[in-house]
């Protein structure tokens, strides 16, 4: 079992938002503004590339107690000794993932809406990443919008902790919460807001008053 985590508020991250500002400066105001766990995503990068990333993330984040997690790439969780791994529906299965990973680093998984749930093979899921909740600009293969009603009928089917994702904003956060989820997941409200602290603070502050 991982150790616990918490989902209230967490921040994936995408290159081409965070070029201006740079990756680490914008996770950092993510943090300082309240982001509970972090992901790196970057599906174009090599792996060498990722596995630097994720260590200079790792030497910030570690300190501060919030987990890092790493989008698609087991082999880098691994390498950087990150502390989980985020898994989409193409990528390696979850129990060959969790073979891989041991039994203590979080291991998540996309699910688009209740049929790709209950075809999922979950063993090893520690938590599911359940959207796209309404039109994300963010991923261009992200599938149909499933609303709040879709994250309330995946919550319907299942205990694991779940977190909302695609296009979620501080004004959308309260409606995915009362569906159910334990918390949302967010790349652009943060990464491309003019001031990702804040953007981090409304967002938290959206979510903890509507639990
Ligand atoms: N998975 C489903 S939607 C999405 C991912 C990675 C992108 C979410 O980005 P945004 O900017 O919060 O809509
Ligand atoms: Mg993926």
């Amino acid at each position: 079992m991982p150790a616990p985590f918490d989902l209230t508020l967490y921040l994936v991250t995408d290159p081409r938002l965070v070029a201006a500002r740079g990756l680490l400066a914008t996770v950092e105001a993510a943090v300082r503004g309240g982001a509970t766990l972090v992901q790196l995503r970057d599906p174009q990068a090599h792996g060498r590339a990722l596995v630097e990333q994720a260590r200079a993330l790792k030497a910030l984040l570690a300190p501060l107690g919030i987990p890092l997690i790493i989008n698609d790439r087991v082999d880098v969780a691994v390498a950087a000794d990150a502390d989980g791994v985020h898994l989409g529906q193409d990528d390696l299965g979850p129990a060959d993932a969790r073979a891989l990973l041991g039994p203590h680093r979080i291991l998540g998984l996309s699910v688009g809406n209740p049929a790709e749930y209950a075809a999922s093979d979950l063993s090893g899921v520690d938590y599911l990443g359940v959207g796209p909740v309404t039109a994300t600009g963010t991923k261009a293969d992200a599938g149909a919008a499933i609303g709040a009603a879709g994250v309330a009928a995946v919550r319907a089917l299942t205990r694991l902790p779940i977190v909302g994702i695609g296009g979620i904003h501080a004004a959308l956060a309260p409606e995915v919460i009362r569906a159910g989820a334990d918390g949302v997941a967010v790349v652009s409200a943060i990464c491309a807001a003019p001031d990702p602290q804040a953007a981090a603070l409304a967002l938290k502050q959206a979510v903890t008053a509507a639990r």
